[in-house]
């Protein structure tokens, strides 16, 4: 038996990645029965003669949109101007990633468009995520960028317009994929179904198809929103349970009303509290 990784999933055939050969795989039935459905991303025990999946090895986490496995780290690419900054769509982003277990690289877009003073505002606001240990880049930052993809499996995600396709071009001439706001509105709507697949990119692996722009948390508890704000773990409030909310003697509004947490965050907290369960 071999272990390898699934790269690509075409109807029934399984694409596994043992040592850079590819295996095109069936499962065995009994997954089928046990309502298992193998992932892109899913680290498998397989016959290599046979070309039978036998085993789903225990996933690190695992997504429905896109239908992926086992991803260690998002970049979340961020324009800051066309389509302008949101620390909204930004603090959703890293909740869904901390719930998940992935780690968020922060990959800031368009900062040229910028004036000098909104640049200046920019980098106050990074700051703050950078002390909460988030890694903060820009997208000139190509050589930190390769860096990271070493033995990682990576997902570029962001709005459309934020600028994924261009770094990545940039990182990679070879990939040649299609840029600009107009032609991707186009060519490829919210519904067009496209297979997934995990492609190898400076001694990584990287997912073709941006992910991870299905933000809801209504499957999510309001203590699992609260604890994927960081920050908050580092402020006692009286009460155990303290969702920060109206309870009294706080330390999390507190720390607000004396400037240690950024106000958006606080207020993005409330927002997200809303859309749980
Ligand atoms: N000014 C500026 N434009 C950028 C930057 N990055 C990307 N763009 C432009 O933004 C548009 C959208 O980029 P694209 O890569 O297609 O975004 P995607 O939808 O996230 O893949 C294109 O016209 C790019 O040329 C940047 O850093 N600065
Ligand atoms: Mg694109
Ligand atoms: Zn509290």
């Amino acid at each position: 038996m071999e272990q390898g990784q699934i790269v690509k999933i075409l109807s029934d055939t399984h694409f596994v990645n043992w040592n850079g050969n590819l295996f095109e795989c069936k499962c065995r039935g009994k997954f089928r029965n046990a309502k298992v459905t193998p992932l892109v991303g899913d680290y498998v025990e397989f016959d290599k003669e046979k070309q039978v999946i036998e085993k789903i090895l225990p996933r690190r986490n695992a997504f429905d949109r896109p239908l992926v496995s086992n991803i260690d780290q998002a970049f979340l690419i961020t324009s800051v101007k066309h389509p302008d900054f949101s620390t909204n769509l930004l603090d959703k982003l890293l909740v869904v990633m901390e719930l998940h277990h992935v780690r968020p690289i922060i990959c800031l877009t368009k900062l040229d468009l910028l004036t000098r003073s909104e640049r200046k505002e920019m980098k106050k606001i990074m700051h703050y995520y950078r002390k909460l240990g988030y890694r903060v880049l820009t997208n000139r930052n190509l050589w930190q960028i390769k860096m990271l993809f070493r033995h990682k499996t990576s997902v570029f995600t962001g709005q459309t317009g934020a600028g994924k396709s261009s770094l990545l071009n940039r990182l990679n001439s070879k990939l040649q994929l299609e840029t600009g706001e107009i032609s991707l509105a186009l060519g490829r709507g919210k519904h067009t179904t496209r297979h997934v697949e995990l492609l190898e990119l400076f001694g990584g692996k990287v997912l073709d198809t941006p992910g991870f722009s299905s933000l809801e948390f209504k499957n999510y508890s309001k203590e699992q929103i609260r604890d994927a704000f960081v920050e908050f773990r580092k402020f006692p409030c009286d009460f155990k349970d303290c969702m920060h909310l109206k309870e009294r003697h706080c330390g999390v509004k507190d720390a607000l009303d004396s400037g240690y947490i950024l106000p958006s965050r606080y207020e993005n907290y409330v927002k997200i509290l809303k859309e749980s369960r």
